[in-house]
């Protein structure tokens, strides 16, 4: 026998339910069993008037369990436990703490009260994995925050935190502390005494749902369908929302559960479990199991650029103490404008309070003198791609930085053992391939060098955590996993094109697959001369790179939109694409007169690409498991999540 996950204690005449279900209390069928034995239990006590439902551990419940969705659904089903939990004679209090997330929120919607701490956030995640609510949120949500409210949590997936949530309606106290088992419990018991003083509230179920305004729907659902590209679940999710609306709560449940079950066994959530699991894994890796990472506080950066701003950012963000390198006091100031820039974008959207990007930027300090960094535990290079440069710069860390710090290279295209050459304590040099704007993309690569100790590796690992980056390693290849595949992608691109397939069409038929971006107007907005610049120097010593066709646009001075002209035309000042004559003239003598193909047959074709590049990079060992490159193309190159990553999407994998 598994040890019980339910527990029952008793407060006076209030009993206290305490779910301990390691890590995160997710509702496996054990503990849907035990929830249900317990309102059972309750019910026949005379002696209880009133239930504070708590959890043990990090969270509340944080939902289904993902793990069982593969499987037959097993009683008691989990709508099933949310009615009962509500039709309890006596009234359950939820007391909320981490988060309250998917059948975790509707386990607390079943209750007839609910409390939480301040650091507390409760939510719907589900069109996330695919699915949507499937035990009651979309019925009972709007009959306690109403239409619009209920639609931006479900159709959004983004968690609400305790006072914003307290606002819509979704919670009625907020406790404050920060210890559940005492801040919490005592605050739900106090709550409860008071509540039982009153007259109960009704029961979620039996609130009627206010009618939105007049074109309320027809506006969300155009507006869902817009975003959703392909995604099945949140127009799903919009429409059970609307049946809650305008149904009886027993037909509206019957609605949503049936689309429940009916996503639970899609492709897209296949897809998305797959995603959610491999993004958790990915931060653990098993073979660095046991290998304690070193400790990090203070970070150096070399250069102030685009990158090197980026990747400060990002490291203030996560409370690091930075010391930002430049080579002269001009890009010195040039690097703090860019660092103080990316804070201001920050106050601009929101996301920080003046008081907060000033403490970032006080968090950092700008030096050309590399002694800045005799205390600093790691440092991170983001200079020019120049093999004589970096070396340059690891020449003069090796001089001021202590022998056990941590050195790294954050080069995109060059071998970094050619990087880290001469280098002294090679063993402490890593690769971390950062992907920009480096304060906001999640995917981090981390390539080890031959010589790199395991727990330099680890640490790196350990960094990627603290930045909330997904990290992936990768062997030495050129391009790594990403920008290899990305050649590939490109080159098919183009050879569709040389096909006689219209560039706007591959583009469009990208988009129509989910991606943001067509592979062209990408090129076009981030430039094309980079990656020919990359291709010069190739030819230059002496490989093989055949002619692309971005080189004839480079050549003829067409770089992207920053030239006003790539493989489209743009109108100064916009960022429309519009179908070009110069490009069609100047690649018409590689261009055949070929058959059109349909959208879905192009982006199959070059998923298919990518795919067989993650099989080639698989081969090598670049790569250490197929969803390691689904991470990859999913947060670096803009894939399509729902689909899975070009593994998943062509059956490479599974799970
Ligand atoms: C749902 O509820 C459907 C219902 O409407 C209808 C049903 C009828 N199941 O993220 P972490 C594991 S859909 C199973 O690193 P954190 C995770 O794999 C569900 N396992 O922790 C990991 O395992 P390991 C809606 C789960 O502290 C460990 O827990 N709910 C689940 O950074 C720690 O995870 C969600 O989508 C799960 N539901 O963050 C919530 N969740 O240690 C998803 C986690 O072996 N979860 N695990 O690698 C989260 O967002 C975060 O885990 C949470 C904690 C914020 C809770």
């Amino acid at each position: 026998m598994s040890e019980p996950v339910v527990s029952i204690g008793r407060e006076g005449e209030i009993a206290l339910v305490i779910i301990d279900n390691p890590p995160v209390n997710a509702l496996s069928q054990a503990l849907r069993q035990e929830l249900w034995a317990a309102a059972d239990r309750l019910d026949a006590d005379p002696e209880i008037k009133a239930v504070v439902l708590l959890c043990a551990g990090r969270t509340f419940i944080a939902g289904a369990d993902v793990s069982e969705f593969g499987k037959p659904p097993m009683e008691p089903h989990l709508p099933d436990l949310v009615d009962r939990i509500e039709d309890a004679t006596k009234p359950w209090i939820a007391a909320i703490h981490g988060s309250a997330l998917g059948g975790g929120f509707e386990v607390a919607l079943g209750c007839r009260f609910r409390v939480a701490l301040e650091s507390a956030s409760v939510g719907l995640p589900e069109v996330t994995l695919g699915i949507i609510p499937g035990a009651s949120g979309t019925v009972r949500t709007p009959r306690l925050a109403g239409v619009a409210a209920a639609a931006e949590l479900i159709t959004g997936g983004r968690p609400l935190k305790a006072a914003k949530a307290k606002a819509a309606g979704l919670i009625d106290a907020v406790i404050h502390g920060e210890d559940p088992g005492e801040d919490l419990r005592a605050g739900a018991l106090a709550f409860a005494r008071e509540a039982l003083t009153r007259p109960l509230p009704p029961k979620t179920s039996e609130r009627p749902v206010a009618a939105p305004e007049p074109g309320f729907w027809a506006e969300q659902e155009s507006a869902a369908a817009k975003r959703a590209k392909g995604e099945a679940a949140p127009l799903r999710a919009l429409a059970s929302l609307r049946k809650a609306a305008e149904a009886p709560f027993a037909e509206a449940m019957a609605f949503e559960r049936a689309t429940f079950l009916d996503l639970r066994g899609s492709e897209q959530a296949a897809a998305l479990r797959a995603v959610f699991f491999a993004e958790r894994a990915a931060p653990r890796p098993v073979h660095l199991k046991g290998v304690e990472p070193k400790a990090l506080k203070r970070v150096g950066v070399i250069g102030g650029g685009t990158m090197g701003a980026g990747i400060a950012a990002a490291l203030r963000d996560a409370g690091f103490s930075v010391t930002l390198i430049e080579r002269d006091a001009e890009a010195l100031a040039r690097g703090e404008a860019n660092l103080r820039g990316i804070f201001a974008g920050g106050v601009k959207r929101g996301k920080l309070t003046e008081a907060q990007a000033e403490a970032r930027m006080a968090g950092a300090s700008f030096s050309t003198d590399y002694a800045a960094l005799a205390e600093a535990d790691l440092v991170i290079e983001a200079v020019f791609e120049e093999i004589g440069v970096k070396r340059a710069v690891f020449a003069e860390l090796a001089r001021h930085c202590r022998p056990e710090a941590i050195l790294a290279t954050n080069t995109s295209y060059l071998d970094p053992r050619a990087v880290a050459e001469g280098l002294s304590h090679p063993e402490r040099f890593i690769g971390l391939h950062f992907f920009s704007p480096a304060n906001v993309m999640k995917l981090l690569e981390i390539v080890p060098i031959p010589e790199t100790a395991p727990e330099v590796l680890a640490t790196g690992f350990a960094l990627a955590r603290a930045l909330g980056k997904i990290p992936v390693q990768a062997g030495i290849c050129e391009g790594f996993i990403g920008n290899r595949i990305l050649k590939r992608y490109r080159a098919a691109a183009e050879n569709l094109v040389r096909q006689g397939v219209a560039i706007a069409e591959i583009d469009a038929a990208m988009r129509d697959h989910g991606f943001a971006m067509g592979p062209f107007e990408a090129q076009d907005l981030g430039g094309l001369d980079i990656a020919f610049l990359q291709r010069e120097g190739a030819r230059a010593a002496g490989r093989n790179v055949p002619e692309t066709l971005g080189d004839l646009l480079v050549k003829a001075g067409r770089k992207g939109q920053k030239t006003g002209g790539g493989w489209y035309d743009y109108a100064p000042g916009e960022r429309k694409p519009q179908a070009s004559a110069a490009t069609t003239e100047l690649l018409a003598p590689r261009i055949a007169l070929g058959s059109p193909l349909d959208r879905k047959t192009i982006a199959e074709r070059l998923v298919g690409e990518m795919a067989a590049e993650g099989e080639a990079i698989l081969a090598e060992g670049v790569a250490l498991q197929p969803s390691d490159v689904d991470l990859v193309e999913i947060h670096g190159y803009g894939f399509p999540r729902w689909r899975g990553g070009p593994m998943f999407a062509t059956g490479r994998r599974s799970s």
